[in-house]
Order: structure tokens, then C-alpha cells, then sequence
């Protein structure tokens, strides 16, 4: 067995020895410092989701972050001002709970970790611009949540109000409907209840429209995925409010439907069984106790169970009588738990035809159902599948041969003269609750005053700092912690100066990242959350990165207080972030890691063991970004090995820097120019993986040239070199710079700047052209690409074949296509 030249020329790669060589050396030269004010180049603003300071790094963002690094280097690289920042979204219920179960403040926990975490940060080489880190948890950031939660308060978008909210009996906190997964709390898992609360909100429902609308403006941009998640969670409908008469009521109810046009299939009326509305329709009837039992065995449902389709039908018929309005048919009035209380108008005409819940309940309860649409489908009574297709109106009085969309507008006219009905929009979007009862928060900026009501804290009194956690009970209780620490929360009315007590709440941790994205362009500020020139110099965000899991609340909650402070006038943008990659997750064996599957693969364990680069080269390579990676499937030791190859070639080069490439072998600066241009191209469609399989290609036709070609000393494979280690420092910073040490430059390769593609090189030597006659082929020849029409005809006219077949013969006609087709026409 024979080793290769370089095997014997140089010693082994060694990642270890090469990673603490380079991090000093970059920490004094700080390559991915952004932003100063001289800077003429384009910027570009690439970010990743940050953090929370769970702990030390995980795989998962070793994934993200490795990720994040190409987007970033790579526009580095070609020549833009780069601010790629982090921070750490640093409040929340984690900290919380592990300063309870250590006795502890919080605060320390939290910082202990986001050292942990920068400082792994550092030596996994992530690219960011240190100096803009914030955490959410300084009061010098949160200060500027109490000011936006003021600032929304003057404008009524923050407000108070009493409802039945999501209630987590593990966590003792109210939830966000967003955090309300299956019925279960997001964090931990308990079954959610209903109770009824005093809570802030944030009117996100004024902007549903524009939530909606703007989306336009994403296509294309951000994965359908996400745009399609984000519609079906603002839920915008169209239909239209029916009033409907109740016998022995004055006010009539008004129901709403999205198919008005099945209005004379209507068979009965259920209204949601806790509103208003049951209750008072329930009174005094002999239905009344049978109402009472059913509301009680209702109460811990969520929204999710109560309108799932395959829920066995329950509830109780009131005894009363509601009269439809077309026909004046008399129609029992039900309640149940399938129509919900706080959404349209919490009543609804029921058409079991045609909507399969209600087909359910009529079968259940063995009511009549009653088609109206006569579509190509079964009858539903016997199928029990309601019909939902279009067709022409049947029993529907003068709607009968319409289709659907004329009989909505039909019947949408004739409900409007009569002064019954109109057109209206439902959404399933609701308000955002924002208040939470635990201490680890932005503390509501709100003074309660018995004689003045609610009074925002003064502008000169923020930050309005947590009290000390110190002699505070942190345990979840139902109530805020705050509110155990009464020096802190009584206090004077800032209007009147009368006695008062501070709102014990905290924020939601969503209005911490809701925005943090304007702050890091003026994060040294503090006398604004922002300043208005960073902002016009940086945003909106030219590409976001992170995880699918944020599809929705975040990125809409983000997508609202961008249009609120674009309206309050401080931005000059309604959308905060024109690109959106999410990546997917990193698995094991098909399963997301955890300890107690016990399948959980440590960072450290894995950086220890193959290096930085190895690590996020497997990562980058798995695949493309948004799929997730299998751990199970992926070779770290392959990637060690391929960037020993890379590193190598370093050593073999033997021309000085400065050598003039154009002399060098063609057929390499070829390869080297296309792999520079297609590397480029897949960058920018995402698709890191074919980037890496480029440069694999490169290394080993440098190889080759080297070993059995025009040899080290060409310059073409000095280019070569050279263009391999600054596309792997995309991917493979230690690895890249030392390659450029090698070659003799002077770091950091991450500046060094995407060598120019030369356009000539990346025209393919010969193309194959056919040569026909009558139609029929009779020959391939070779040529340049850039060959002419009388050029191509001339070479095909003396080919020996061609001129055998003539045989003296002059071609009627000659058509050329260069550099594809001559037809020769006998
Ligand atoms: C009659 C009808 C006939 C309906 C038909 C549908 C099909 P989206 O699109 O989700 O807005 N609905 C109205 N309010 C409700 C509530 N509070 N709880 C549960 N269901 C409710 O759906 C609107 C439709 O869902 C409405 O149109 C109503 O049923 C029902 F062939 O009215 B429909
Ligand atoms: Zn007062």
C-alpha cells in the first residue's frame, strides 16, 4: 500500500491545536464587527432567533447557529456590512423554577447560564458582533417594554378586562390561547382550565386585517408553511349576522354563518352553552337543572376538544322557540358545548346537511335535516356525511336554481332590505393576553388608584425595576409574587399623590422578543428603545433564522408591534423580517432528543471528540435546512476526514500569493470558477449542502491536479486552494484560516472578501451539434459554444460524411442553428 505525497509531507490535522490557535487572534481582530459610521458598503441584517439561557448550547443550536454562520459569512464575504447579532431572551418560568427548587434569585441562574452560553458561543466561532448583546432581562432593555406597554395603554391597545381565560393549575399563571397546545399547557404539560380573571391585553385583533393582507408582501419570501399556519390562526371569515325572533324574548339573536345561502336548511338553533345568552334562555324553564349539570360537566374542555368533529354530541334542547326569518318555521333552541361562546356571536343556525357538526348533533338528537344544496353527493341522512359541495338550491323558496356564490349574494340582499341580517367577518384571532402572576418578568408599568383608575407609571420613573427576590415566595399561588412585597407595591398615585398600589403582574415573555430585533442596531442607547437613523440603516431584518416552532406567535406578535410602531410613526416599514428560513430539528433515530428517551447526544461531547467544524460541516451537509437532521445518519469522522483533505491541499501549494492565475492549467481554473458560482447560487437558494458538495468536488480535482496533473506549482491550483478555504469558511472557520495561514495571507479569512467569477470560465469548452439531412440525422460534431450559424454550417458541409452523402450534390437549402442543429435540405 502507497501513501499519498502530502501523507508523507505534512503531519496530522489537528482540530484541537488549530481552534485555540485562531480564537485569540480573532478576538483582538473582531472580523464581524458591524456598522460604523463611515461604512459605504451595503449592509445587510442577518439574525438568528436568540436564545434562552437554558443551559449550555444544545445540538439544536449548534443546527441553528452553524446555519446562520453561512447567511451571514457568506454576504460577509461578498463584500456587505454585515450585523449579525445575538442576545438572550432571558425572563420566563424555567429560571423561575430553578431559583425555587434552589432557593435562589432567578437573576443568578439566568446570567450564569448566558456566560455559559457566550463563552460556547465563542468557541463554536459564531459570527456575531459582540458588541450589541442585550438581555431581556436587564432593566436597561425591559425598561423599554414598560415604555411600549404605556405607549399602547395612550393609544387603547394595552387594556384591561375581565374573562374566562386559560388557567394552568401547574404553573399557577394564566396562558395565551398560543400556549395552549391540545389542552395542555405548553410548559408543562397540566390540563388547562377556565377561570374567569381580571387580565392586560394586547388589541391584536385591531390589526387582523393588516396581519392578513400584508402577508402579500411574504410570499415567495417566507416558507408557505408558516404563511399558511399564520392564516389559519388570524382565521378571517366571511359570512353574514342573522337576527333571528325568540318567542317570548323582546331583542331577537343574531347568529352568525358562513352560508347564509343554506339558510332554509336550517333545523334548529344551538346556542354555546356557558354564554350569556344559554343562561338567560335556560331560565325559568323546566330545562333549567338539566342545563345547570351539563354547563358544570362542560367547564374543563378546552376550544380545541369542544369543536373537534369526532367529540360525541352532547346537550340540552331549552324548550324554546326561535323562528327563522325566510320561512318563519319554529326551530328548538339547543345548547352545547360545540359552539363557543366568544367566537362569532356565540349562537348559530344549525343545517345538518351541510355542516357535519350539526349533523352529528341532529343524529344524536334525533332532529330533522333538511337539504337545500342538491349536489352530486349522497343524501346525508343516510350517509351521515354532511354535503359541502357546490350545486343548485332545492326547498329554499326563491334561492331554488341558484348556485352557491349567486344564492350568498341573493339572500345577502334580500336579509339586508328586510333589515334581518348583513355581511359579516368573524376571525379566530383573539386579543393577546399579556399579563402573567409570576415574578421572573417586565413589571406592568401601571399604578392602581382608587380615585384616578389606571395610571401609567412617568416616563422619568422607568426602568420600573422587579423588587428584590430576596424574602419573596416565588411559588406558584395564583397570585404575584409582587404582590408579597408591599414596600415595593404601595406606592403614590403619580396624578394624584394619593395612596395607591402598583399592578402586581408581569409581562409575558412574547413582549420581550416581540420587538428585541429593533434594539440591537441601538442597544448602547438609552435614552430610546431605538433610534430612528439605526433603524432606517439596518431594517427591516434582511434574512431571519430560526425554528418552525415560532411560526406563529412569535412571528405574528413580532409582524403586530412592527405595524403598531410603524403607526405610532417610528418606522418607516410594515414588516420586520423579508426573508424567514426555518431549519428543522436535529433527531436521533427518528426521535427528538431527550433525556428520557435517553437518546440525547451532547455538544460537548461531540465537539470534544471531532471539532468545531466537523461538527457544524455535518450539520450544514445533513441536508437540506428546513429537514431535520438525523444524528444517527450523520458522519462527523467523514467530515473530519474531508476537511484534513481540504487542509492539505494548503500544504502542497508551493507558488508565492500574488501569482498571476491566468497562466495557470485551464481545465482547473475552470472547475475553480464554476465551483465559486455555483457555491454562490446555492447560498443564496438555501441550499447550504449543495455548496459543501461543490467544494468537495474541487478539492478533488485539485487533488488530482496536484498529484497527476499540471502539478503543485501551478497557479491555477493556488486558486484553487485559495477559493476552497474561503468557501469552507462558511461552514469551517478554524479549518479555513488556517489553510489561509498555509498559504501565506494574513487572517481573518472571514474578510478576505468571494473571489470574482471570471464569466468566461464558466463557458463549457464544446457542445454537441447535430448535423441532419432532410430531417434525418447523420452526424455529431463538437463545437465551441460560441461557434456562428456560418461558421457551424461551414464545418458540417466539409464533414467527410456529410460530403459523401452530397456527393457533389448542391443542398436546395441550409438552415443553421448555432452552436445546436444544421439542416441540410436535398
Ligand atoms: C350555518 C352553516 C351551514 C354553517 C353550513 C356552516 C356550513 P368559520 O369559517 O370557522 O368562521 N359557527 C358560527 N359561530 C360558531 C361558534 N361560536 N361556535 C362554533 N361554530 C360556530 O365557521 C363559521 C361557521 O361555523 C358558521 O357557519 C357556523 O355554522 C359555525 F352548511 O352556519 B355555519
Ligand atoms: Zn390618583
Amino acid at each position: 500500500m502507497t501513501t499519498s505525497r502530502d501523507e508523507q509531507t505534512h503531519a496530522a490535522y489537528d482540530f484541537a491545536y488549530v481552534q485555540e490557535k485562531w480564537l485569540p487572534v480573532w478576538d483582538k481582530l473582531e472580523p464581524f464587527k458591524s456598522g460604523r459610521a463611515d461604512d459605504k458598503r451595503p449592509k445587510k441584517y442577518v439574525l438568528d432567533m436568540f436564545p434562552y439561557p437554558s443551559g449550555d448550547l444544545h445540538m439544536g443550536h449548534a443546527e441553528a447557529y452553524a446555519l446562520g454562520d453561512v447567511i451571514a459569512r457568506y454576504w460577509i464575504q461578498k463584500g456587505f456590512n454585515v450585523m449579525h447579532p445575538i442576545g438572550w431572551d432571558a425572563f420566563g418560568l424555567p429560571a423561575e423554577n430553578a431559583a425555587i427548587k434552589r432557593n435562589e434569585d432567578p437573576r443568578i441562574w439566568t446570567y450564569e447560564n448566558i456566560a455559559t452560553q457566550k463563552a460556547s458561543m465563542r468557541r463554536y466561532a459564531c459570527s456575531f458582533d459582540w458588541d450589541r448583546v442585550f438581555n431581556t432581562c436587564d432593566p436597561e432593555y425591559y425598561k423599554w417594554n414598560q415604555w411600549l406597554f404605556i405607549e399602547l395603554h395612550k393609544r387603547g391597545l394595552a387594556y384591561r378586562k375581565d374573562s374566562a381565560v386559560n388557567w394552568c393549575p401547574g404553573c399557577q399563571t394564566v396562558l395565551a390561547n398560543e400556549q395552549v397546545v391540545a389542552g395542555l399547557c405548553e410548559r408543562c404539560d397540566t390540563a388547562v382550565t377556565k377561570k374567569k380573571l381580571n387580565q392586560w391585553y394586547f388589541k391584536i385583533t385591531d390589526y387582523a386585517d393588516r396581519l392578513l393582507d400584508d402577508m402579500k408582501e411574504l410570499e415567495g419570501k417566507w416558507p408557505d408553511k408558516v404563511l399558511t399556519m399564520q392564516r389559519n390562526w388570524i382565521g378571517r371569515s366571511q359570512g353574514a349576522n342573522v337576527n333571528f325572533v325568540i318567542e317570548g324574548r323582546t331583542e331577537p339573536v343574531t347568529i352568525y354563518t358562513t352560508r347564509p345561502d343554506t339558510l332554509y336548511g336550517a333545523t334548529f338553533m344551538v346556542v354555546a352553552v356557558d354564554s350569556e345568552l344559554a343562561a338567560e334562555l335556560a331560565s325559568g324553564t323546566p330545562a333549567e337543572s338539566e342545563f345547570k349539570t351539563y354547563l358544570e360537566s362542560v367547564k374543563a374542555a378546552s376550544d380545541i376538544d369542544r369543536l373537534a368533529t369526532d367529540r360525541p354530541k352532547s346537550g340540552v334542547f331549552l324548550q324554546r322557540y326561535a323562528i327563522n326569518p325566510v320561512n318563519g318555521e319554529k326551530l328548538p333552541i339547543w345548547a352545547s358545548d360545540y359552539v363557543l361562546a366568544d367566537y362569532g356571536t356565540g349562537a348559530i343556525m344549525a343545517v345538518p346537511a351541510h355542516d357535519q357538526r350539526d349533523l352529528d348533533f341532529a343524529r344524536a338528537m334525533k332532529l330533522p335535516v333538511r337539504v337545500v344544496v342538491q349536489s352530486d353527493e349522497e343524501d346525508p341522512s343516510v350517509s351521515g356525511v354532511a354535503t359541502t359541495g357546490d350545486g343548485k338550491m332545492i326547498n329554499s323558496g326563491s334561492l331554488n336554481g341558484l348556485n352557491k356564490t349567486d344564492a350568498i349574494t341573493a339572500i345577502n340582499k334580500q336579509l339586508e332590505a328586510d333589515g334581518l341580517g348583513k355581511s359579516a367577518r368573524n376571525y379566530r384571532l383573539r386579543d393577546w393576553l399579556v399579563s402573567r402572576q409570576r415574578y421572573w418578568g417586565t413589571p406592568i408599568p401601571i399604578v392602581h388608584c382608587e380615585k384616578c383608575g389606571e395610571i401609567p407609571v412617568p416616563a422619568d420613573q422607568l426602568p420600573l425595576t422587579l423588587p428584590d427576590a430576596k424574602g419573596l415566595d416565588l411559588k406558584p399561588k395564583g397570585q404575584s409574587p409582587l404582590a408579597a412585597a408591599t414596600d415595593w407595591v404601595n406606592t403614590s398615585c403619580p396624578k394624584c399623590g394619593a395612596a395607591a398600589l402598583r399592578d402586581t403582574d408581569t409581562m409575558d415573555t412574547f413582549v420581550d422578543s416581540s420587538w428585541y430585533f429593533l434594539r440591537y442596531p441601538s442597544s448602547t442607547n438609552h435614552n430610546e428603545p431605538f433610534s430612528r437613523a439605526d433603524i432606517d440603516t439596518w431594517l427591516p431584518v434582511d434574512q431571519y433564522v430560526g425554528g418552525v416552532t415560532h411560526a406563529i406567535l412569535h412571528l405574528l406578535y413580532s409582524r403586530f408591534f412592527t405595524k403598531v410602531l410603524h403607526d405610532i410613526g417610528m418606522l418607516g416599514f410594515t414588516e420586520p423580517f423579508t426573508r424567514l428560513l426555518n431549519q428543522g430539528m436535529v433527531v436521533m433515530d427518528g426521535s427528538a432528543m431527550s433525556k428520557s428517551r435517553g437518546n440525547l447526544v451532547r455538544l460537548s461531547d461531540e465537539l470534544e471528540n471531532h471539532g468545531v467544524d466537523a461538527i457544524r460541516l455535518s450539520m450544514v451537509f445533513s441536508g437540506p435546512p428546513e429537514d431535520d437532521v438525523d444524528w444517527a445518519d450523520v458522519s462527523p469522522s467523514g467530515s473530519v476526514k474531508f476537511l484534513s483533505r481540504a487542509w492539505r491541499l494548503s500544504g502542497d501549494v508551493t507558488s508565492q500569493p500574488g501569482v498571476d492565475f491566468a497562466s495557470g492549467n485551464i481545465a482547473l481554473r475552470k472547475a475553480t470558477h464554476k465551483a465559486l458560482h455555483d457555491a454562490a447560487f446555492a447560498v443564496e437558494s438555501f441550499r447550504f449542502n449543495v455548496a459543501i458538495a461543490r467544494v468537495m468536488e474541487l478539492v478533488n480535482a485539485t487533488r488530482k491536479a496536484i498529484d497527476s496533473g499540471p502539478g503543485a506549482a501551478d497557479p491555477a491550483v493556488r486558486e484553487a486552494v485559495e477559493a476552497i478555504a474561503i468557501m469552507l469558511s462558511l461552514v469551517a472557520p478554524f479549518t479555513a484560516e488556517e489553510m489561509w495561514d498555509r498559504l501565506g495571507h494574513k487572517p481573518a479569512i472571514a474578510t478576505a472578501g468571494w473571489p470574482v467569477v471570471d464569466e468566461k470560465l464558466l463557458v463549457a469548452d464544446a457542445v454537441e451539434a447535430v448535423i441532419q439531412i432532410n430531417g434525418k440525422i447523420k452526424e455529431r460534431i463538437e463545437v465551441p459554444p460560441t461557434i456562428t450559424d456560418a461558421e457551424i454550417e461551414a464545418l458540417a458541409l466539409a464533414h467527410p460524411t456529410i460530403a459523401a452523402e452530397l456527393n457533389g450534390a448542391t443542398p436546395k437549402k441550409v438552415i443553421a442553428r448555432a452552436p445546436k442543429i444544421v439542416n441540410i435540405v436535398l
